[in-house]
């Protein structure tokens, strides 16, 4: 078939419409946009598309290139599935970089769909033009330079294939593309060629309700692809034209396919896997290794390091809880492991306390799920204490203390799946008695805040009245510097389920309003607790409440989310006080401190956001819970003083 009866209008709308629909066959549900010209045709196709069909694609849209593409980062974090993004030529691009880089190291799956100007324009002083081509460098873990629309049946084949290339890059070797929870998972047993048999399991939900206990794709090796399509003028493109969204998909008689029986029987046998054509199977571990594995960590005391990317649902993380109790492992659960919504003795909480005896019982043996955990003292001690550390992950140590001595090539949670039968022995019992009952003492120290004079002028406080109050199922997430280290601290394990979720992938403040903004989307309610440089520095994302209330909203037909912000406000970058670099000398607070003395009020009035400030911790408790009942943004400031974290927190830590 030839394109020549199309014009180039209708050819943008027929490619690109099929590169859109195949995402969405293959599991995008959101894509955030930035208004812009160069990239008309992908906007107005998603435009359309979601207008057409709600159910396939919801489009958010969002002015700010930096902020939408942390936006979609929370969308896509909160999910495990790729999130679109849209945006225009030149610095635009560039603005995806932050959040392309911690997409990068905290295995978030995401697309970034750029327009640019055709190649007789690069490089000859066009407007709005810079070479855009692996701009993201090694941070995608692909890109694709696009070829400029046609309607040929190959060139629609090829946009399709292209997707699902993008798609499968995103999600990452593992990866389950058009993964939800495992809530509809099948499993099933195939024949392989020589007769042996597969177990394979696939999951044909294409929604996300299963209540996630922490970020979603973490565990497996998800990430940011790139795709820079060219456009040429006029870029409008012509909806009137037959085969939108349709053209070219295998198996369809859209236009720009050629039609056969064979396709129409393809189709019905894919409808029998689910919406999704993608099989993702668990890895098994080969039995003579799970045997020696066996063999090197009995007789020897061991203890689990579960930091984020252990575990995805709550069901997941019961899985893992299990597998620790029978063995009497202590399980240190870090707060974005997942793992502290679990109320079980095995689960111990307060390992940073514990691990500041000098007397603390050491392992022999680490097991590290995940990442290492947010307390990079616990991390330290523990890698240089054991003799053998094993590295469970699908694909990489992350060992930034250089001590790994095995490394298993699997998912945490396949890890615990495999079944190897196994009795704890004295040795281990002990060990194992000896970190609960210190946990256990650890928790009355770190409970006491609740009863603390001075409670109202630490910030602590505020932090565990905020985590008693927060509502089960909904969705804490934390900024960086202070408040992770507050939530650390003053998380207690319970049987609350509760999402905990932080960019901990380069720790940065950036961004942060904006990725917890979309995280939000899949939750009720969601506290958001942040200091108030991270507040200033993404303050701008106050303006999606707009866009929010479209969605989820009278408008929408649906109740509005509740999302709390909390901002502990010392004016200044506290966290820096507990770093060698703190002083009473006029550089810290030139350099570091750096008060920036804001009006919040005024500033968030500015975005119509409704206000409250305290300063006592009963102000904050009645403050935070009539907030957890209005509908949209709500902003807590909570005032708290700037110098002496580390004498306040020393109460509480052993
Ligand atoms: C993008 C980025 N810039 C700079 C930093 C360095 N940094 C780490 S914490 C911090 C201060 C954060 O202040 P605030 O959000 O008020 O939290 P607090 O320490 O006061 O609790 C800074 C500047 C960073 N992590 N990320
Ligand atoms: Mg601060």
């Amino acid at each position: 078939m030839t394109d020549g009866m199309y014009s180039h209008q209708q050819k943008k709308a027929l490619y690109v419409s099929a590169f859109l629909d195949e995402l969405v066959r293959w599991g995008v549900r959101e894509v955030v946009v930035s208004p812009g010209s160069r990239s008309t045709p992908l906007a107005m196709c998603a435009y359309e598309m979601s207008r057409r069909y709600p159910d396939r694609l919801r489009l958010y849209v969002d002015v700010d290139e930096r902020g939408a593409s942390f936006f979609a980062l929370g969308l896509a974090k909160s999910a495990g599935r790729p999130v679109a993004l849209v945006c225009t030529s030149g610095t635009a691009v560039a603005n995806y970089l932050p959040a392309v880089v911690e997409a990068n190291t905290s295995r978030v799956p995401l697309l970034v769909l750029t327009g640019d100007r055709p190649v007789r324009l690069q490089d000859l002083g066009a407007p709005q033009t810079c070479d855009q081509i692996k701009i993201f460098g090694s941070y995608v873990r692909a890109f694709r330079q696009m070829p400029e629309p046609g309607a040929r049946s190959q060139d629609l084949a090829f946009a399709r294939q292209a997707a699902r290339e993008a798609i499968l890059a995103a999600m990452g070797p593992g990866g389950k593309p058009h993964c939800g929870g495992a809530d509809h998972v099948n499993e099933d047993v195939l024949l392989a060629g020589d007769g042996s048999e597969i177990s394979i399991s696939f999951e044909y939900s294409q929604d996300v309700e299963t209540f996630a206990v922490a970020s979603r794709a973490c565990a497996r090796m998800a990430g940011p692809v790139h795709l820079n399509f060219p456009f040429d003028e006029p870029l409008k493109p012509d909806f009137n034209v037959e085969g939108l969204f349709a053209a070219g998909a295998r198996g369809s008689r859209g236009a720009g396919v050629d039609s056969s029986d064979e396709s129409a029987d393809q189709t019905a046998s894919l409808a029998l896997l689910g919406s999704a054509p993608v099989l993702a199977g668990r890895v098994e571990l080969p039995w003579a290794s799970v045997l020696s594995l066996e063999a090197l960590l009995a007789d020897r005391t061991v203890l689990v390091l579960a930091g984020e990317g252990t575990c995805e649902t709550l069901e997941e993380a019961y899985f893992v809880v299990d597998w620790a109790a029978e063995r009497k492992y202590p399980l240190l659960a870090d707060p974005l492991s997942g793992l502290r919504s679990v109320l079980d003795e095995c689960v111990i909480d307060n390992y940073d306390n514990v691990l500041r005896a000098s007397d603390a019982p050491m392992p022999e043996v680490v097991i590290r799920f995940g990442r290492y955990p947010v307390s990079k003292h616990a991390s330290l001690n523990l890698a240089k204490a054991a003799q053998i550390n094993v590295v469970v992950d699908v694909e990489q140590t992350r060992d930034f203390n250089s001590a790994t001595d095995v490394f298993v090539a699997c998912t945490p949670l396949d890890f615990v799946n495999h079944e190897a039968v196994f009795e704890p022995g004295d040795k281990q019992e002990a060990f194992y008695q000896e970190w609960v009952e210190r946990n256990d003492a650890e928790r009355d120290r770190i409970g006491a805040v609740a009863f603390a004079d001075d409670a109202d002028g630490f910030e602590g406080a505020y932090v565990s009245k905020l985590l008693e109050l927060i509502p089960e199922e909904s969705l804490l997430f934390s900024a960086n510097s202070m408040p992770i280290r507050a939530v650390d601290t003053f998380l207690l394990k319970s049987d609350k389920p509760l999402a905990v979720l932080c960019n901990r992938g380069q720790n940065g403040i950036d961004g942060t309003v904006s990725t917890a903004l979309g995280a939000a989307q899949r939750f009720k309610t969601t506290t958001f607790l942040t200091g108030d440089f991270t507040m200033l520095h993404d303050l701008n994302a106050l303006a999606l409440r707009r866009e929010l209330a479209l969605h989820h909203g009278p408008a929408a037909g649906e109740a509005e989310r509740s999302i709390v912000i909390v901002m502990l406000n010392n004016n200044g970058g506290a966290i820096f006080d507990m770093l060698p670099q703190a002083s009473d000398e006029d550089y810290f607070e030139r350099l570091f401190l750096v008060p920036q003395d804001v009006d919040f009020e005024a500033a968030v009035a500015a975005f119509g956001v409704p206000y409250e400030k305290v300063s006592t911790v009963a102000d904050f408790a009645s403050a935070y819970e009539a907030a957890l009942a209005e509908p949209g943004i709500n902003f807590i400031e909570v005032t708290v003083p700037l110098r002496g974290v580390r004498e306040r927190y020393a109460a509480y830590q052993g």
